[in-house]
């Protein structure tokens, strides 16, 4: 079971209501992350970690910059296991919407040298940036899964949740619910 991995996108404080950028019911995704881990021996995250300044912040409002309480991870998230946080967005020219365009560790080197062959993807938000790690995890070879219930979208515009998760599947990704995810004693 050592080849699974629970990754976790962005569940930052920006990301939750009263953030800078909140994502609708983005809280709910918390206590079924924490339960999640359970069922994992490795866990990663990713963090929207941008600079003051960056043409990001042309399309969305402010959010998530580095060293910030925004950027932090909220205190109700289980953060013991987390065994490696990967950092985008960081230059001030790119979206960062993939957490495999990290800038601090090579995530796919990382996954790979430890055997990881199959992805389970949580956190937010649906529409951006799961969607962007999903896909690149397919890409990158991995057998990849979205947990329906561990995931919330923006929704700029009504729709854009079932279309991302159609594009998802259309990229070869797995969308399941929390109670297909393969349970393991640790
Ligand atoms: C995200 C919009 C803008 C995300 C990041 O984490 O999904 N969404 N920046």
């Amino acid at each position: 079971m050592k080849n699974r991995a629970l990754f976790i996108v962005d569940v930052q404080n920006d990301f939750l209501p009263g953030g800078a950028l909140a994502v609708p019911r983005g809280d709910e995704v918390i206590p079924v992350i924490n339960e999640l881990q359970k069922r994992f021996e490795w866990i990663f995250a990713s963090k929207d970690w941008h600079p003051a300044a960056t043409v990001h912040f042309d399309k969305w409002p402010v959010h998530c910059v580095r060293g910030t309480k925004g950027a932090a991870f909220p205190d109700e998230l289980h953060v013991r296991r987390i065994e490696k946080v990967f950092l985008k967005g960081t230059g001030n020219t790119d979206d960062g919407y993939s957490a495999f365009e990290a800038t601090n560790d090579d995530l796919v080197f990382r996954l790979k040298s430890l055997g990881v062959t199959q992805l389970f993807v949580s956190g937010l938000a649906t529409d951006y940036c799961v969607k962007a790690t999903a896909i690149d995890a397919v890409r990158h070879g991995f057998d990849t899964f979205v947990v329906r219930d561990a995931v919330r979208a923006v929704n700029v515009h009504p729709g854009d949740e079932a279309e991302a998760f159609a594009e998802m599947e259309a990229a070869g990704v797995y969308i399941i619910d929390f109670d297909q995810v393969p349970n393991h004693d640790l």
